[in-house]
């Protein structure tokens, strides 16, 4: 990184590919799909990474499959991805972003490997990440924790890749597996690291509902988010300096601010990449919110501004989480149950005001008005107005989740 009077240049150079900004996703969030890939080449990213690709397309794991919480994130996705063939077909158009394409490739055995990366390494990637580290496929051990597959394994991608090839590795708890995994990594050998994916196996317990809160493999699942930050700084300064800092690091685990990065950067990483945060970053939060009504001249107000905030509350939850899926030839609903038909929650709660306008309504004084539906309807169309008036997308489809922000902002540069 240089310094100049009026500029920072955050390029980086990682196994001589230059990178236009130091800062990139990580692969898994938001990285699977062509929009998303496209939606990453159009962003300022310094580099578009695929989800890990697997020889099969996949739906991953059953929902539900993700929570975000204070703390971060759990996740067991499952590797969902359009399978290797698709991501060929897409690396050459996402290299007309003229940034780097690092094509992340998983696999479900250890021969899978060299098969998907023979292929990717053919469409012209900029680099190859080799994904050793996919805590969530139920069966299936994280290959980086054994140290002589992973050796087997790289040595045999290396043989069929030419572009600079990485390993992205699982957090390691012990000085002597950072030394274990630093010597296959330079016998095997790697021209980068990827560290480090997620804090595989947590679980997370919702006291409340008193159960685990995503579903596959009992709840177990990849820990993220601001509360891994220290294991994954441990992880880039144990293998920096076992390295004599003579290997590119790409720093991943809890970075959501510029701070986060820096952090990385004095550990020993040469770029960074997001994850939890970037996911969350197409997250629509309503702050605040203002309610104005007339219904006539009410007898009892509080009454009245209490329910008119519970029918804010139902507005906001409906714009933004619920979900409800029908069976179109029977009519009934088929999400079963509150698992995976979210609301809004304690936590999602937003300041919410109501006023009320104290007007006759004009019929005689015993008449009365309803107001129920009426603060419910506009608040979905205000929520949408809102994320209008904030980016210049506008949202047709509800509820208005990271996808469909992703799909409403794609269409909005397309009219542009
Ligand atoms: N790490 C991965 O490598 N993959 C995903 N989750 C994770 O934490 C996944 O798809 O499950």
């Amino acid at each position: 990184m240089t310094h100049s009077h009026d500029t920072v240049d955050l390029s980086c150079t990682i196994a001589g590919v230059r990178f236009p900004l130091c800062l990139m996703n990580a692969s898994g969030a938001l990285c699977v799909t062509r929009e998303e890939l496209e939606a990453l080449g159009r962003s300022r990213t310094g580099a578009i990474v695929t989800k890990s690709m697997t020889l099969e397309a996949r739906t991953g794991n059953p929902e539900p499959r993700y929570y975000p919480f204070a703390g971060g994130s759990i996740n067991s996705m499952g590797l969902p991805n359009l399978g290797y063939r698709a991501y060929a077909e897409l690396i050459p158009a996402l290299k007309t972003f003229r940034k780097p394409v690092i094509a992340s490739v998983a696999g479900l055995c250890e021969d899978d490997f060299p098969e998907i990366a023979r292929t990717i390494a053919r469409v012209g990637p900029d680099l190859v990440e080799v994904n050793l580290s996919c805590p969530n496929i139920p069966g299936k051990p994280q290959i980086g924790y054994d140290f002589e597959a992973s050796e087997r394994l790289i040595r045999r991608v290396r043989a069929v890749v030419a572009c600079p090839l990485g390993v992205k590795l699982p957090p390691y708890f012990d000085p002597a597996h950072h030394a274990a995994m630093a010597k296959v990594l330079k016998r095997a050998p790697v021209d980068f690291l990827s560290l480090i994916n997620s804090v595989g196996n947590a679980l997370v317990i919702d006291p409340d509902r008193e159960s685990v809160v995503i579903k596959p493999k009992g709840g177990f699942g990849g820990l993220g988010g601001p509360g891994i930050k220290p294991v994954a700084l441990a992880n880039v300064r144990a293998f920096w300096k076992a390295f004599d800092g003579r290997i590119p690091i790409i720093g991943v685990g809890g970075v959501a601010s510029g701070t986060d990065a820096f952090e990385h950067l004095l550990a020993g990483a040469s770029a960074v990449q997001i994850g939890t945060a970037y996911l969350l970053s197409y997250n629509v939060k309503v702050l605040k919110m203002v309610a104005v009504n007339d219904c006539g001249i009410p007898i009892n107000p509080l009454t009245v501004e209490s329910q008119v905030i519970g029918c804010m509350i139902q507005g906001v939850s409906w714009a933004l989480w619920e979900n409800r899926i029908l069976d179109r030839n029977v009519g009934t609903m088929v999400n079963p149950n509150l698992e995976s038909y979210k609301i809004l929650s304690a936590s999602d709660m937003f300041e919410a005001h109501s006023l009320l306008t104290p007007v006759a309504n004009g019929g005689q004084n015993t008449s009365t008005a309803g107001i129920g539906e009426p603060p419910i309807t506009p608040t979905l169309a205000a929520v949408a107005n809102a994320v209008y008036n904030a980016t210049g997308a506008r949202v047709r489809r509800l509820p208005i989740t990271p996808d469909v922000m992703l799909a409403a902002l794609a269409d909005a540069k397309r009219r542009a």
